[in-house]
């Protein structure tokens, strides 16, 4: 059996160095064609169950994955804004097919994975996006922040590794990254609310660094731009005629703080374990989303099948949406 490949030591110093590092070779583009046609398949499911409903006309049956979406947007803006919310995964458990479980699950990047970790007990994070960038629309534009101003203050100094993959080629045109490099060691910086739609930003004077520094991170289909949680990035926007479809994946060490062994059932009516749960440490870096174990030469038999991650995904979402653990970032409205 040929064991996917780690990174190389070059590359994983270049990771902690810069705090990024692009590798443009991960998936074998085949690897995520099954993923692409289940989003595709999706796409067409949500459209056909909106046209039942009255709410849609047209189809656009005869465009493909990288384009139809951004039809639909075009004659409705909220037949697309609703797609989107729902592939997404923000609420309701989001997407979470089987297609999505084998990319999350893939040894292939897991190697990776863990030789940033520096091991091989690994916890997918809760928190996975599924982002797709319309062409010049402004909602896909992520201001400036780091992932960590997403997260409970108590996870600052962990590392969670960002693992940003594009389904199309990301370019300068279509929207990809921007990364400030060698800037992830020091304090989370501060961020804002009120960011273009809805995300927190840090403004350019918090930022830690001139952000004409920036690296741009374009990266083929079957590359992965790997991040730490306190490497500043955005993207911008897509002036291409195609959609760019990305994903965004998340994991730490199985001894960084998470709620893998904590079940819904056992929360009450406010969203809290007992005190013998947080006792051992044990708030999620992200609460109201589930961590699964997906990967453990330790415990093996404690590694997430696809009903479970399914179960956990369900049900977290809806019972600690109110549970908050987070920093809470001043408003602001003029944002740059
Ligand atoms: O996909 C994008 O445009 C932004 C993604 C992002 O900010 C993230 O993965 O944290």
């Amino acid at each position: 059996m040929n064991a996917a490949p780690p990174l190389t030591p070059a590359q994983i110093s270049f990771f902690h160095e810069e705090g990024y590092l692009i590798v443009p070779d991960v998936f074998a583009p085949a690897d995520l064609e099954p993923l692409r046609q289940e989003l595709h398949r999706e796409i067409d499911r949500k459209a056909r169950a909106l046209k039942a409903e009255g709410r849609l006309e047209n189809l656009h049956e005869e465009l493909d994955f990288d384009r139809r979406l951004a039809a639909i947007y075009r004659d409705s803006k909220e037949n697309g804004e609703t797609i989107m919310r729902h592939l997404e995964g923000l609420r309701g458990g989001g997407f979470h097919a089987p297609e999505m479980f084998d990319v999350i699950a893939s040894p292939k990047l897991l190697a990776k994975v863990g030789s940033l970790l520096g091991t091989g007990e690994i916890v997918a994070s809760s928190v996975y996006r599924i982002r797709p960038k319309l062409p010049n629309i402004g909602r896909g534009v992520v201001p400036w922040h780091q992932d960590s101003g997403y997260f409970s203050t108590h996870c600052d100094k962990q590392l969670i590794i960002t693992c940003w993959a594009p389904l199309v080629d990301a370019t300068v045109e279509n929207g990809c990254m921007q990364i400030l490099p060698r800037t992830h060691r020091g304090e989370v910086a501060m961020h804002h609310t009120g960011g273009n739609a809805g995300f927190l930003v840090i403004k350019d004077e918090n930022l830690p660094d001139d952000p004409r520094k920036a690296v741009t991170a374009a990266c083929p289909r079957g590359g992965v731009v790997f991040m730490t949680n306190r490497t500043p990035h955005c993207s911008t926007p897509n002036y291409s005629d195609h959609i760019r479809w990305s994903m965004d994946l998340r994991y730490q060490s199985a001894e960084a703080p998470n709620n893998v062994g904590l079940w819904p059932e056992s929360l009450d009516a406010a969203g809290k374990a007992d005190d013998a749960f947080y006792e051992k440490g044990n708030v999620a870096c992200y609460p109201p989303e589930a961590d699964f174990l997906v990967q453990s030469r330790l415990h093996p038999e404690q590694v997430t099948n696809y009903a479970e991650y399914v179960r956990r995904r369900e049900t977290y979402d809806r019972t600690q949406a109110n549970f908050s653990a987070f920093r809470r970032w001043p408003e602001s409205v003029a944002t740059k």
